[in-house]
């Protein structure tokens, strides 16, 4: 009797032979995505409770910004740096007063906007601090998560991450999140050329820290002539509730990271934001990017951003993810596989008890069956982040799939 093997199936055997191993992804074969929905090869809907880890805060394929992908994709896609070209000076002055800063040096990736900063804060740190050529020292969190380049993984302390990718990158410095003292022991030290911080942890687990600690880290930046550097590459652009999550308490970092739905999830587009006396440390030839600030991503990115404010994605953020936390804590109070629910907006997550050997991640598998995507971190964190375009009535039915599930574990 021949099996008859899924489309699914063939297509996960596919990157299983001829892919590298370097996921472990939810058996499910996603081919359209539309708003909130994907569907798989089989024709199945799900709710995307992850959105890309907050690349696709506008939604799948959000008419708008497809649209103005293709436009530009008719006429010129890519120039390289060597030439100006028609829609990068448009794009920078847009975004800048978008953000409030003097100049933007567009990149690709996340981690590549990471990297960009930490160029931009050492090269500071040597031309306009003072600190001795070499010297320089970068202070980041435990529990960050920027990327997977050696520089990002120099800076982690979650073996995952960097077993055995060393040796790394020196003149780093780990403090504990959320933690004022340590910060300003450790930059205190006038070498220091800055810290780099998420305002809330994501890989981490959705870490949101104590009310003031933004403030905090502003206040100490400013005390040492510290630049304080924020990667909002997956919090930033409405997802937690306000444009930014440095504005939950009106801080401005020196060096702000944008990435992810910075192209509303079609291509790969970040960006660094800074004042004059940052930004223009880096001299021509010193820094770029083959694919940096190219005309397609800055059509596509003003539309991702003109969207966000069209749309008030962050005021339907804060507003649904009240909604949402109040929902799971009256879950948790229901059951006792949930042992924390946090988040801001919709950046949320809950934590799960291991009970009859059954972990996050066999949560999340029955959260596929029933129509539902989401993935676990750290083995029994779930982190929930629906595209922002998500309405009431599409929450509540996730909520009812969430409750679903988890009770049946109970
Ligand atoms: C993977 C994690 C999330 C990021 C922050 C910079 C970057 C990321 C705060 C780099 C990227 C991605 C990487 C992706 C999965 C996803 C992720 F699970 F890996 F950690 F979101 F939490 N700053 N995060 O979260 O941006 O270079 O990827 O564009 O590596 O599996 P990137």
């Amino acid at each position: 009797m021949t099996e008859t093997v899924t489309k699914s199936a063939h297509l996960i055997e596919l990157e299983d032979n001829y892919g590298a191993h370097n996921y472990h992804s939810i058996p499910v074969v996603l081919e359209r995505g539309e708003g909130v929905y994907v569907w798989d090869v089989e024709g199945k809907r799900y709710f995307d409770f992850l959105a890309a880890y907050s690349a696709v805060n506008q939604g799948h394929c959000h008419p708008r910004i497809i649209n103005a992908l293709t436009t530009q994709a008719q006429k010129l896609t890519l120039t390289s740096r060597a030439f100006y070209n028609s829609v990068l000076g448009e794009y920078e002055k847009y975004i800048t007063s978008y953000f409030g800063y003097d100049k933007v040096l567009p990149m690709n990736t996340g981690v590549e906007g990471g990297e960009t900063a930490i160029k931009l804060a050492r090269r500071w740190a040597y031309d306009v601090k003072g600190v001795k050529e070499n010297q320089a020292k970068l202070v980041f969190a435990n529990g960050n998560f920027w990327g997977r380049t050696l520089a990002a993984i120099s800076a982690s302390n979650d073996l995952s991450s960097y077993k055995g990718f060393g040796p790394f990158l020196p003149g780093y410095e780990l403090v504990n999140y959320n933690d004022l003292n340590a910060l300003e022991n450790a930059i205190k030290d006038p070498n220091t050329a800055a810290f780099m911080v998420e305002p809330i942890q994501g890989e981490a687990g959705v870490i949101v820290p104590d009310e003031g600690y933004l403030k905090g880290v502003r206040a100490l930046c400013t005390k040492y002539n510290v630049l304080f550097i924020a990667d909002e590459v997956q919090t930033g652009l409405a997802r937690t509730g306000k444009m930014l999550a440095c504005d939950h308490e009106d801080v401005k970092p020196d060096i702000l990271v944008l990435g992810k739905a910075l192209s509303g999830g079609t291509i790969p587009v970040s960006a660094v934001l800074a004042n004059n006396e940052v930004m223009l440390t880096i001299k021509p030839g010193e820094h770029g990017s083959t694919y940096g600030g190219n005309p397609l991503a800055c059509a596509v990115a003003m539309e991702a951003l003109k969207v966000l404010k069209d749309e008030k994605l962050a005021e339907n953020a804060e507003a649904l993810g009240i909604i949402f936390r109040a929902e799971m804590t009256k879950l948790q109070a229901e059951c006792d596989l949930i042992t924390h629910v946090r988040g801001k907006g919709l950046f949320n997550a809950i934590v799960i008890k291991e009970k009859n050997g059954k972990t996050a991640w066999d949560v999340c598998v029955k959260f596929a069956e029933q129509g539902l995507l989401a993935k676990p971190t750290h083995g029994d964190i779930i982190r929930f982040a629906p595209p922002l375009v998500i309405t009431k009535e599409q929450l509540m039915e996730c909520v009812a799939i969430i409750r679903k599930v988890i009770l049946t574990f109970e």
